[in-house]
């Protein structure tokens, strides 16, 4: 399987999943500005919407979606340390963070990357990301090492990914030392740091 990606965009938690389970992949960088890859292809050709992640099959199929891509990559593997079965609580559970983290955490960094967003929206934002973590910070407060308690998950490779992002959009994580202690701890991982190396962000 093609990981198309764009250094330490939010397809870094895909690629994270897949050094982590550790089977063969290919990665292919995108611009996801100009909609091309780094062979020359059209990336829209490939992902009508133009994101990364994409996931292409051996057989063709491409999957989108990051939380989709994530639990497809762990069931194929028989990851069940990733990704408990389907049908378990633990599994909804998993689905519970990887959906909070994409559609309320990661779509609050968003607009960081509009670079027309002005100081006082901008402001206005971060108060929006220190909400949505807060939830986190406030989970994580029953002593759990990682999002879904003591086992690392992809949820985890993904809070890490886009909290990464705060160092760009000038927001300071220090509120949420819980969120910190749980971001060290995934950064020392060795499919992490592969993972960084590979897109060029080690060190
Ligand atoms: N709903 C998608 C969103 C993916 C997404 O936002 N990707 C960004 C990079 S982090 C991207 O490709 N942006 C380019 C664009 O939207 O044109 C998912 O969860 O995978």
């Amino acid at each position: 399987m093609k990981l198309y990606y764009s250094p330490g965009a939010c397809s870094l938690a895909s690629h994270i999943t897949l050094r982590e389970v550790g089977g063969p992949f290919e990665l292919e960088r995108a611009d996801i500005g100009a909609k091309t890859t780094e062979s020359g292809k059209d990336f829209r050709a490939i992902n009508p919407k133009g994101q990364v992640p994409t996931l292409e099959l051996e057989n063709g199929d491409v999957l989108t979606e990051g939380t989709a891509i994530m639990q497809f990559v762990a069931d194929s593997a028989g990851a069940s340390a990733l990704a408990p079965p389907a049908g378990t609580l633990e599994r909804a559970r998993l689905q519970e963070m990887l959906n909070y983290v994409a559609s309320e955490v990661h779509k609050s960094y968003s607009p960081f990357f509009n670079p027309t967003l002005g100081d006082e929206a901008k402001a206005a934002q971060k108060e929006v990301v220190n909400a949505k973590l807060s939830w986190l910070e406030n989970t994580l407060s029953d002593g759990r090492s990682f999002l879904t308690g003591e086992a690392f998950s992809p949820a985890d490779a993904y809070l890490f990914t886009v909290t990464n992002w705060s160092s760009i959009a000038g927001h300071d994580l220090s509120a949420f030392p819980r969120i910190e202690a749980l971001r060290a701890r995934v950064a020392e991982r060795p499919a992490v740091q592969a993972a960084l190396a590979a897109e060029g962000l080690a060190g």
